[in-house]
């Protein structure tokens, strides 16, 4: 261990590439959550960086004296204090781009196995019901003549939109500032587009500002053929409301890969028919992650060799490297 190398702790269950990399490129520590109790004084005046894996809080920050820079594992970075961090000029960075189309294509794969049922009649075939009961039942739903509405047209949703339109599908969005780029049309507010569309994707980030953002009122616009699917953050979905909207057929089936207390989800969820779960897996294939853990590698060697971040988060675009 060389005492030059900048030291960097690793938070939480950090993907195995950014642990592989870090300890060559860079003094590493390693704790489970980033609580400020499991590292001593001299410990944590040394700590310089942070590749987090788990929620990073304003109290964990400033109990860092000489913290530079936390680079989160995730292009959502909502469980890190990313505006504490900027008052304290710590530069924050996350991993856009090199997952926008893996999350896009594993959508897609939600949203048809959600109308289609193909986890459920994989499910009959091994069960050997086919042979012995027949064809799979006929599906109510169907990908044909849907609209689709877009909750976040950034990245990822762009991507969603460009692989659905491909598909022969109308595409409206809904976001704060419209985009002068697409031709899509947009709503100004969640409930005027849930009202046009039949299937709403939603792919912002969490946070206060779409907290439970998806709601009954947002359910009840959707309508009996409606079909939610949810990728961007559990905290957008007033997930009491879904259960209930799912159980009384106010909208017709959900997909969702995100959950409000992953990875808790609740009973009354997994029992309902109309709906197809999955475990946060959007991004999660060897390849993809492994970009993932690149770059969260190459922003804290950059930032801590006194080069600008890669991927700084907008919180944190205005600084430069003396911390200005
Ligand atoms: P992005 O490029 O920043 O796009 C975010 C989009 O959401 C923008 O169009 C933004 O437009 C819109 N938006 C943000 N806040 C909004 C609000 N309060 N009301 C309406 N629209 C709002 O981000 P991205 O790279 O596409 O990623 C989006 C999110 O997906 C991430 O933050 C993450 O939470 C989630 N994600 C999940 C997985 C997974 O594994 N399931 C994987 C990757 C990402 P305006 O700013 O104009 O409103
Ligand atoms: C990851 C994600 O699953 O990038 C994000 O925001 O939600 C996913 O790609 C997560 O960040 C780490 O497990």
């Amino acid at each position: 261990m060389s005492a030059l190398r900048p030291v960097v702790l690793l938070a939480g269950r950090v993907h195995p590439r950014v642990r592989e990399r870090a300890e060559v490129e860079f003094d590493a520590i390693s704790i489970d959550a980033a609580d400020a109790g499991l590292l001593n004084d001299e410990t944590r005046s040394r700590i310089r960086g942070i590749a987090a894996a788990t929620a990073i809080s304003a109290d964990f920050i400033d109990s860092l004296p000489n913290l530079e820079v936390i680079a989160n594992f995730g292009v959502g970075y909502d469980s890190v204090d990313a505006a504490h961090a900027a008052t304290r000029k710590v530069m924050v960075t996350n991993t856009p781009d090199v997952l926008s189309d893996e999350v896009a294509d594993t959508t897609v794969g939600l949203l048809l196995n959600t109308l289609r049922e193909l986890p459920k009649a994989e499910a009959y075939l091994r069960a050997g019901r086919w042979a012995a009961e027949g064809a799979y039942p006929l599906t109510s739903l169907t990908l044909r003549g849907r609209t689709i509405g877009i909750f976040g047209l950034g990245r990822i949703g762009l991507a969603i939109a460009r692989r659905l339109e491909a598909f022969g599908l109308p595409i409206h969005y809904h976001t704060r500032t419209e985009r002068s780029d697409v031709a899509y049309p947009w709503h100004a507010s969640l409930i005027e587009l849930a009202s046009v569309v039949d299937t709403l994707i939603v792919i912002v980030p969490g946070g206060a500002a779409t907290e439970k953002a998806v709601n009954s009122d947002i359910l009840g616009a959707l309508g009996p053929q409606g079909v939610l699917i949810s990728v961007g953050r559990g905290s957008t979905i007033d997930e009491p409301a879904l259960i209930a909207a799912l159980a009384d057929r106010t909208i017709a089936a959900a997909g969702l890969d995100v959950f409000a207390h992953e990875p808790n989800v609740p009973q009354a969820l997994m029992d309902l028919p109309n709906v197809c779960l999955l475990p946060h897996v959007a991004s999660a294939s060897v390849s993809t992650r492994n970009g993932m853990a690149d770059l969260v590698v190459d922003n804290l060697g950059a930032w801590l060799a006194g080069r600008p971040a890669l991927t700084p988060v907008p919180e944190c675009t205005g600084f430069d490297r003396s911390g200005t």
